[in-house]
């Protein structure tokens, strides 16, 4: 039945392959290391594996620059490895997700090289050239005024002087825009995807999938920073006409004839209309999709990516309630916190300091694992992983974007002005690089990522001494009763009760509960094959709250609660109080 397919009531984990185990001495992760790890995914409780890429490519954007759509990145490992990564998943069953990135190719690619040979290559008009335009004084400027994404300093497009015409490179210059209009791109792209779900892969995240088609008139962006030379173009090249003509083609053609999951990356998209009309059930496009409204809360839009403001537990009231309102309208909606673009959720959302780093992470596991929704967890997120620690220099950092951006910085204000102490906090808070330090799986060298001796690709977390996987599965294996649960056998308990009260956590209907509460947000779940509803309470602060749980309900038993031993003891109905960041999670008898 439509309404009941496996993607729905199913926990995915994302791993970002470079960061998650090294098995070869390399220093970087690796396929095998992640056939190693897969008892302790399955212990954790999630079903299936969504892969960051593992393509080759020059790794200029961590393997989303993809220089051969049918070849492992040799430092990953081989396709052999792929294959017994993919019978090993199955063996446990489980299940593994490819990223599909198709918007764009690395300028290695060979596409793009003999596309880039001259003017008159046949392959020229597979991406999107366009000649240059001259200003009064007569020199040479790109088409339009697009800004490129991962350096907003920038031009979205790229001048090539051999062929004296621009290439659009939305992301950086080493990533080329596909042009979705040529008919024999989008036949190559349904070979990729076909070629993969052969192998056996159950299904694609589709890497900035609403980008594939443009305005071909490619228009210069409003004026949206001031004094800025490039501008914000999304409107332009993002959810264009085609879009849905392009998802249908690939729907018809590849996807519809396999039983997988597909989620797209969206962003640029917050139309609630334009969101349903992709993922409606039945006609809809895409089993879901990725948008980010939750990751605006904390941003200034003029200001761009590293930017910050406080964010209001009222915004995240009003996001949550708009992407949990899809289901009523036969959409369905998919719930994270984190991706390897993003801030760690504990450090953003919550209080990430020894004392309360714990209770924050359970507050955001609590939140997400009583959703109605598929269920992505990013590696790390189960251990309450932190971001990179403020002692760090820029120098540690990685990411193309951060790279970018602190280059840019420093040639724009000197050493020691508060404009670049400023810039150095928000790449602290906002940098993509706090999503992509190792993952700390014990207390030894290298927090065990890599053999003692080698020098991982990317600087470990001072913290993995006590944040690691190793301590946190050893406390209830151990059984202690006074210890406190760690994050990861608290998102294993979660997930366990999440699957038992399904029809209230993963497909119920949401609704707010006191609904202008100045720092808890409430919430109630409820269904029609059940007579239980649920109630989650979250407590966005470090100061204590107070939250009345409506008359109507009484609570029967906290099923999750921050204080374990603490929380089941709490006030079944009226007034709760609630501590620094703790949440509950109760099933109540209604009237
Ligand atoms: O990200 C697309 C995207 O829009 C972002 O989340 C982006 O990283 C952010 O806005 C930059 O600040 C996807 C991938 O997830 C990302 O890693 C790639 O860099 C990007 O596409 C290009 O493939």
């Amino acid at each position: 039945k439509a309404d009941r397919r496996w993607w729905k009531n199913t926990v995915v984990y994302q791993i970002y392959p470079a960061s998650f185990k090294d098995t070869d001495g390399d220093g970087l992760g690796n396929i095998n290391g992640i056939t190693e790890k897969l008892d302790y995914l399955s212990e954790l409780g999630v079903e299936v594996l969504w892969l960051s890429p593992i393509y080759r490519s020059p790794q200029k954007d961590m393997g989303y620059d993809i220089s051969n759509y049918y070849a492992i990145h040799p430092p990953f490992g081989t396709m052999d490895d792929v294959h017994r990564l993919i019978a090993e998943v199955k063996r446990r069953g489980m299940k593994l997700v490819m990223d599909l990135v198709v918007n764009h190719t690395s300028t290695e690619h060979p596409w793009f090289v003999e596309s880039a040979v001259s003017k008159e290559s046949l392959r020229r008009n597979w991406y999107i050239w366009r000649p240059p335009k001259y200003d009064k004084e007569g020199h040479r400027q790109p088409p339009n005024n697009w800004a490129c994404l991962l350096d907003e300093s920038e031009s979205a497009w790229t001048y090539h002087s051999g062929t004296e015409e621009y290439y659009l490179s939305l992301f950086s210059p080493y990533q080329a825009d596909l042009n979705w209009e040529n008919a024999d791109v989008r036949a190559e792209v349904h070979d990729v995807a076909r070629f993969w779900l052969d192998k056996g892969v159950s299904g694609f995240r589709m890497d900035v999938i609403n980008l594939i088609s443009k305005d071909q008139r490619f228009p210069d962006a409003e004026i949206l920073h001031p004094g800025k030379k490039y501008q914000p173009g999304d409107k332009y090249f993002a959810n264009g006409a085609r879009l849905t003509d392009y998802l249908q083609e690939l729907k018809e053609k590849v996807l519809s004839k396999y039983d997988i999951l597909t989620v797209g990356e969206m962003p640029f998209l917050e139309d609630e209309e334009q969101q349903l009309e992709i993922v409606k059930a039945e006609e809809g496009y895409l089993d879901m999709i990725f948008t980010f409204e939750m990751m605006g809360l904390d941003m200034v839009s003029e200001e761009g990516r590293f930017s910050f403001r406080p964010w209001s537990v009222d915004g995240l009231r009003k996001t949550i309630d708009k992407t949990q309102s899809m289901t009523t309208k036969m959409g369905w909606p998919s719930l994270f916190c984190e991706n390897h673009d993003q801030p760690r959720s504990v450090s953003r959302w919550c209080d990430d300091s020894a004392a309360h780093r714990v209770c924050g992470s359970k507050l955001l596991c609590m939140m997400q694992t009583s959703l109605t929704g598929t269920l992505y967890v990013y590696q790390g997120e189960e251990l309450g992983m932190r971001n990179i620690p403020a002692t760090w220099e820029p120098e540690e950092y990685k990411d193309v974007e951060s790279v970018s951006y602190w280059t840019h910085v420093c040639s724009t204000w000197p050493d020691g002005s508060p404009e670049r102490k400023r810039a150095k906090d928000l790449l602290r808070r906002k940098a993509r690089d706090n999503a992509r330090t190792p993952f700390q799986w014990d207390s030894t060298s290298n927090g065990g990522f890599c053999a003692a001796g080698v020098k991982p690709w990317m600087r470990v977390n001072d913290d993995y001494p006590w944040v690691n996987a190793a301590a946190q599965v050893a406390v209830a294996r151990a059984n202690e009763k006074t210890a406190i649960v760690p994050p990861y056998r608290f998102w294993q308990r979660a997930l366990d009760i999440r699957k038992q009260y399904a029809n209230l956590f993963v497909y119920g209907d949401f609704e707010l509960i006191q609904n202008t509460h100045p720092t808890v947000f409430g919430f109630k779940k409820s269904c029609i094959q059940e007579s239980d509803v649920s109630i989650t309470v979250l407590n966005f602060s470090g100061k204590e709250a107070e939250f009345m749980v409506p008359a109507e309900y009484q609570v029967r038993r906290w099923v999750m609660g921050s204080y374990d031993s603490l929380s089941t003891e709490k006030p079944k109905e009226g007034l709760i109080s609630l501590l620094p960041w703790e949440g509950l999670v109760g099933l109540c008898k209604v009237g």
